[in-house]
């Protein structure tokens, strides 16, 4: 029996020795003979139409389906789309474009042949009607709505989907929903979908981001593009861009080119208003609105010596001093100067560069970490440093607005530090992205009214924890490694007992990657299916015990989704996990 078994992932060409049946809800394998073995397993077929497991990541807020199915073919799909706002028609056929490209890329994945005639001769018109009648936005704001209905009935031969939603981005969303209704089984040479579904879908928090350092390694356009495609999948809707840092200055300013000139590693390692623009763009078709970070005022070295030469001062103190662990997180040390009124002057025309390249709505992120008082104290001896830092944001969110054509912005985000003992900033403006705080700071920055942004170090920092690096001097500051289950895991709004009017000013959570130890060439296995993980929590909010098997099942068909679609992640369990769970 054994003998066909030419290549154990090309199911058609090999004849199983087993049998595959849904049992009491679960998929059950068999081997014919009189061996006896039977297990349990979660391969996607067989998922797909057994059991009641919804198998979509992240889980939408409700759902209902049967699990009966329809062959389709590719070619036998309509897509309409209804709209009065020619921007929002415009995006919405890429979208579409993408989840044919998307379809077509899982086919690929799992054996199915172009070339050939297909076996399946049904012939099953879809029809797929997609409504976005509300708003015409296409740059998300914290209060774009990204609801959707995603409606599948079958009459006779005709197959209805209809999406209902008020903006692009639900009508986007529900596309990567659809995507995973379906897929291909190359036992039987055809595309499969459930044909009976009624999803209402929306997300517990409008933001759901993901932080990239191009600061520490260049990362390529291509690779972030790719990032990019990875969060569309999971629904995630920021790319907080970290895009400069003390280590190197990778965008090229057109108002100050020697930033990138002297702070790049080399000439080809920047980033254009070009490239910049074609990310934003990449984006945009993704429901994904790019946040570029310029630190300040610590955190900014290389590339900073620009100012004397140019007759503006010095705009940066402490450049590569010594020893560095004195006057920064981490060398190369740099540090603008607050004192000189060009270091605002050339911030303004950053953030007016950035502003218009990432079309910024409410919100912009203005650094403002780890300053180094022992830096500062050198030059301005007596001062109150951390009024000098509390002014110094102030005059940065002062500049933002002027960069921003005199548009307040209502979510100014700066990371937490020293400041909530301050309390200097406005709350009304400024957003605080907490990495280091637990309750019951956290709550005490709920009663001072600030919007928040969750990324605690212990759950939501990606970088720590691969033994190669210490962010700063000494041991254990990095803390270890975090599997996708702590991130999962991590829900500390719950803990706070909040009002409804509180939990608003949770803005959502973002998972930061830090590049010191990571590159283009091995962020996806670090990002991913980490990233997903949090996607989850932050779109559907499950209240947390411990994870249940389901769970892991539906996000073990989520990874195998994510692999078919191109994509790289690291492992959800052992392989011996899916077939192991009775
Ligand atoms: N770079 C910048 C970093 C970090 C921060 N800001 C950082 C600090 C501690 C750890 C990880 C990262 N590398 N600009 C803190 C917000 Cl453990």
């Amino acid at each position: 029996l054994l003998a066909n078994y030419t290549d154990e992932r090309n199911r058609s060409s090999v004849t199983e020795p087993w049998t595959y049946s849904c049992e009491k809800n679960k998929c059950i394998r068999k081997l014919h003979s009189d061996l006896s073995s039977e297990v349990r397993v979660t391969f996607l077929s067989c998922a797909m139409t057994c059991g009641d497991n919804v198998n979509i990541w992240p889980l939408p807020k409700s759902a209902q389906m049967k699990k009966t199915i329809q062959n389709i073919h590719l070619s036998n799909i309509q897509y309409k789309i209804e709209t009065p706002f020619p921007n929002v028609a415009d995006l919405m056929h890429k979208a579409v474009a993408l989840f044919v490209s998307d379809i077509k890329q899982v086919m690929k994945a799992n054996g199915a042949d172009f070339g050939s005639k297909s076996i399946n001769e049904e012939n099953v018109t879809v029809n797929i009607l997609m409504k976005i009648l509300e708003f015409n936005e296409t740059i998300l704001t914290m209060q774009s709505d990204e609801c959707y209905h995603l409606f599948i009935k079958q009459q006779d031969t005709s197959l209805n989907i209809s999406i209902t939603s008020k903006t692009f981005f639900g009508a986007r969303h529900a596309l990567e929903t659809l995507q995973q209704l379906i897929w291909y089984d190359d036992a039987i040479h055809s595309l499969r979908i459930l044909n009976s579904v009624n999803i209402n879908d929306c997300p517990k928090f409008n933001y759901r981001g993901l932080m990239l350092d191009t600061s520490r390694h260049y990362f390529s356009v291509g690779s972030i593009k790719r990032i990019i495609t990875g969060m569309a999948h999971v629904k995630l809707n920021r790319f907080h861009w970290h895009i400069v840092d003390s280590q190197s200055f990778p965008f090229v300013s057109e108002f100050y080119p020697e930033l990138s000139k002297y702070g790049a590693y080399s000439s080809k390692e920047v980033y254009t208003h070009s490239d910049i623009s074609e990310i934003v763009e990449f984006a945009e078709v993704r429901g994904i609105q790019v946040i570029t970070e310029i630190d300040a005022p610590a955190h900014a070295g290389n590339g900073w010596q620009f100012g004397s030469e140019k007759g503006l001062g010095e705009l940066s103190l402490c450049i590569n001093q010594q020893p560095w662990n004195r006057y920064c997180g981490e060398p190369p040390c740099g540090q603008l100067n607050p004192k000189n009124n060009n270091t605002y002057m050339v911030l303004e025309k950053l953030y007016s560069e950035i502003v218009n390249l990432t079309k910024t709505t409410d919100i912009f992120h203005l650094g403002g970490d780890e300053v180094n008082f022992d830096c500062w104290r050198q030059f301005f001896k007596g001062a109150d440093l951390k009024k000098l830092w509390c002014d110094f944001m102030i005059e940065a969110y002062d500049r933002l607005v002027t960069a921003n054509n005199d548009e307040s912005i209502k979510y100014a985000t700066i990371w937490n530090s020293e400041f909530e003992k301050v309390k200097c900033l406005p709350a009304e403006n400024f957003t605080i992205q907490v990495w280091l705080a637990k309750n019951p700071e956290l709550k005490r920055f709920i009663d001072s009214k600030y919007n928040l942004i969750i990324s605690h170090v212990d759950a939501w920092y990606f970088d720590c924890g691969f033994g190669t690096w210490r962010s700063t001097s000494g041991e254990g500051v990095c803390p270890p490694f975090k599997a996708w289950y702590t991130v999962y895991n991590y829900q500390p709004w719950n803990e706070l007992y909040l009002t409804s009017e509180q939990m608003k000013q949770i803005l959502g959570g973002e998972a930061c990657m830090w590049t010191e130890t990571v590159d283009e060439y091995s962020v996806d296995i670090k990002i991913w299916p980490r990233a997903s993980a949090l996607a989850e929590r932050l779109w559907s909010d499950i209240k947390k015990f411990s994870i249940p098997v389901e769970t892991v099942q539906r996000f073990s068909i989520f990874h195998t989704r994510f692999l078919d679609l191109g994509l790289k992640s690291d492992v959800i369990w052992p392989e011996y996990c899916e077939q192991n769970l009775n």
